[in-house]
Order: structure tokens, then C-alpha cells, then sequence
């Protein structure tokens, strides 16, 4: 199988890809435009090591002729590329627009002119949040409702799957995962910033409260159920990928600053998240009924093993940590309540 992974130089992208190749029959191009997102040591020595069976193409999904050509030339697109931060989104919603429903326009269109199959990567978010005392979780059928540019855009692309499925017969699989975590995910995201924090002798940060709930599940467990669609998934149809994993932010600190062997108390609040959701949960009935299973069932472990590879990878980290927190520091400001922007 001659694979297109757009976004392979991301976090989930190069997990997959790194993934892929030791346990799948397949070959790999990526296609990624190496922003600030994207770390080229993620990919270093796979041209070695699979010297025919990948490839890395720096380009932009939007680019038209470019995701035609390539489009043409394999057999599945696996759609991981997106501008994937929140906190970015409100700072810049139209490039989030532009990378994640222009983008996905093209590739779609591509995929249709040449009779591809592709599999599209999305998020829990599109459906909003969840009160922390509602007893339903997120499946196949609840109402998209999404609360900040980012998601508002992954929503959107979602939409345009689904009507490019409908209207002009693409063939495709759409996946909504909760929140991954694991190595090589950049540092302006919560458990890595807090990671790289610890491991330079400073304090993690806690937006408002931190009692926001989210739904973790490891990268691999992703990256697999991801396989499983593409395997033996239905054409046309929405899986939910999650893996039970709901932690509030406050508690998943509490179990870094231990891992570490920190004083529990050493953390800060800062400024919360405009517009900030209060909880993500998912039902993967859709997913677990093709047989997939979640591996990573015990969070703290997984967590102790992706704060050993930060440890162990500090080359990979440092710059882009340095860029998150300058990013950072434009706007958030140490608060000692932990006052939440949005209410329960
Ligand atoms: P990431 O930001 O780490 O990686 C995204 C990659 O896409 C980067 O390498 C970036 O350079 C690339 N990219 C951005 N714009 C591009 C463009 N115009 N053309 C080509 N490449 C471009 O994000 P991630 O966390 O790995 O997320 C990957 C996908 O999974 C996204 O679609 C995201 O919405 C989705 N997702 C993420 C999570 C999560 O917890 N991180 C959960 C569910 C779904
Ligand atoms: O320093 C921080 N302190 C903090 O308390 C940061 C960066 C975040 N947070 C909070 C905000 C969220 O409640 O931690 C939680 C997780 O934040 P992010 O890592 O930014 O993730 P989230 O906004 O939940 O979105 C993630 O999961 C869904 C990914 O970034 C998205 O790409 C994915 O779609």
C-alpha cells in the first residue's frame, strides 16, 4: 500500500509514520511544510533505514498541483496535516481556516479526480464541551458545536468530508480522537510544556482552575485504531477514537510533579484559555466494534515513559520550547486564584 501522510512531520504524524513502517507492508511519502509545527529530527534517519520505502516532500496542502500529483501517485491519503494548537487559533483564526478547510478542500478534490481513498484525521473537539457532571460522553451522532477557531475549522473540514462523500462519491473514513498524548509532541502543547518545564528546573502552568477535564489516550492507541479504519473501517462512515482516559489538568500535573519527584505544590496558575472547554469525553463504541483495542491502559505509566523520552531527547525539545514559551509570554500572566473564563 502506497501511503500519502500529510502532516507526517507533526506528532501524530511521525508517530504513525515511525509506526507504519516497522509493522505495516507499506510505503510512505509525506507531505509537510515543515513550519513551526513540524521538527525534522521526528523523521531523522527513516530515508536510512527505509531506503525505498520512504520519503519527505516540503510543501503545503494547498497547494493544488502539488496534492494532485502526489494524490495521483498513491493509493491512500491519510489526512493528518493542520494548524493544531487552540491557543494559536485565537490569535490567528484565518491561517487555521486557510490550512484546515481550504487544505482539506484540496485534498478531497484530489482524492475524488483520481478515485483515492482517504482517511481523515479530526478531533473530539468539533463537538464542543461537556458540563463535568453530564453523563453522556461524545459519539457518531452528537450535534458538532465547537467553541474556538481551531476547532471551528476542524469542524468545518469535517463537513467538507462529508460532503464530498455525498456529492461526488469520495471515498473516505473520518476519525474524531480525544487528546494524545506521548513523545515527540511539540511543547507549546499542555503535557510537554509541562514536561520540558520540569526538566529545566522551572514551574509547570495551570490554566484558571485546572479543573478542565480531558480525555487522554496515547499516541500508539491512536495511531493503531487509525490502521484498523483504514483496514476495515466502512467507507462514508465517523469513528470516535478515545481510551477512557479522563483526567481533570490539575491532576495530570499532580502526576508529573511525582514521576519527577517534585513538591506537589510546585506549580503555578495562569491566565485561562479564552472560550477555554470544560470537558471532552469520548464513547469509541464505533471503533472498538471493528476490533481495535486501546494498549496503554495505565496513564500514569505512560506518562512516566514520555517524561523518560523528553529526558532523553533534550536536542529535540529545546528550541521549539524556547519559541512556545516566547509565544507564551505575550499574554499570560501568573494569577494566585485560578479564576476560570469559562463557569461550569
Ligand atoms: P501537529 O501540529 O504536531 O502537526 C501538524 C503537522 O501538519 C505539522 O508537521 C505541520 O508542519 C503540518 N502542517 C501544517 N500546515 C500544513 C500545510 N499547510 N501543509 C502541509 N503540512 C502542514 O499536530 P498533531 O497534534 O500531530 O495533530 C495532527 C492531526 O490530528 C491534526 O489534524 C489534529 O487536528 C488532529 N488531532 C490532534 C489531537 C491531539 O491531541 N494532538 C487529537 C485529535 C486530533
Ligand atoms: O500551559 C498550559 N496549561 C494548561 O492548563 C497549556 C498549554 C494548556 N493547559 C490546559 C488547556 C487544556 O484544558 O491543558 C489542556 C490541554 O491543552 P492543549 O494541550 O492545548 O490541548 P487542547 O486544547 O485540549 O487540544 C488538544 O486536543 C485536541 C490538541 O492540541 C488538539 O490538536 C486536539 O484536537
Amino acid at each position: 500500500m502506497r501511503l500519502l501522510v500529510t502532516g507526517g512531520a507533526g506528532f501524530i504524524g511521525s508517530n504513525f509514520v515511525h509506526r507504519s513502517l516497522a509493522q505495516h507492508d507499506c510505503t510512505i511519502t509525506v507531505l509537510d511544510i515543515m513550519g513551526y509545527a513540524a521538527n525534522p529530527q521526528s523523521l531523522a534517519g527513516l530515508a536510512d533505514n527505509y531506503p525505498s520505502r520512504f520519503d519527505l516532500v516540503v510543501g503545503d496542502i494547498c497547494d493544488k498541483p502539488l496534492v494532485d500529483k502526489l494524490v495521483a501517485e498513491h493509493d491512500v491519503v491519510v489526512h493528518f496535516a493542520a494548524e493544531s494548537h487552540n491557543d494559536q487559533s485565537l490569535r490567528d483564526p484565518l491561517r487555521f481556516a486557510t490550512t484546515n478547510v481550504l487544505g482539506t478542500i484540496g485534498v478531497c478534490e484530489a482524492a475524488v479526480r483520481h478515485s483515492k481513498r482517504l482517511h481523515h484525521i479530526s478531533t473530539d473537539e468539533v463537538f464542543g464541551d461537556l458540563a463535568f457532571d453530564d453523563p453522556h460522553k461524545f459519539t457518531p451522532d452528537t450535534c458538532y458545536r465547537p467553541s474556538s477557531p481551531y476547532s471551528a475549522s476542524k469542524a468545518s473540514a469535517d463537513h467538507f468530508v462529508r460532503a464530498y462523500i455525498r456529492s461526488f462519491g469520495l471515498a473516505a473514513t473520518i476519525s474524531n480522537c480525544s487528546n494524545n498524548y506521548g513523545p515527540r509532541q511539540h511543547p507549546e502543547k499542555f503535557i510537554p510544556r509541562q514536561i520540558t518545564a520540569l526538566l529545566s528546573g522551572q514551574q509547570p502552568r495551570l490554566y484558571g482552575s485546572g479543573q478542565h477535564v480531558r480525555d487522554w489516550i496515547h499516541v500508539d492507541d491512536h495511531n493503531d485504531a487509525v490502521w484498523k479504519i483504514i483496514e476495515s473501517g466502512q467507507l462514508g462512515e465517523t469513528y470516535l477514537i478515545g481510551a477512557d482516559g479522563e483526567h481533570t489538568n490539575a491532576q495530570v500535573i499532580a502526576y508529573l510533579l511525582e514521576i519527577v519527584g517534585a513538591d506537589p505544590h510546585d506549580y503555578v496558575h495562569v491566565t485561562d484559555r479564552a472560550g477555554h472547554d470544560r470537558r471532552y469525553a469520548i464513547d469509541a463504541s464505533s471503533t472498538l466494534a471493528l476490533g481495535w483495542e486501546p494498549q496503554h491502559r495505565d496513564f500514569r505509566a505512560g506518562l512516566a515513559e514520555t517524561v523518560a523520552w523528553y529526558r532523553e531527547n533534550p536536542q529535540w525539545w529545546a528550541n521549539s520550547r524556547q519559541q512556545a514559551e516566547a509565544f507564551y509570554q505575550q499574554s499570560e500572566t501568573i494569577t494566585g486564584n485560578g479564576g476560570d473564563a469559562t463557569g461550569s
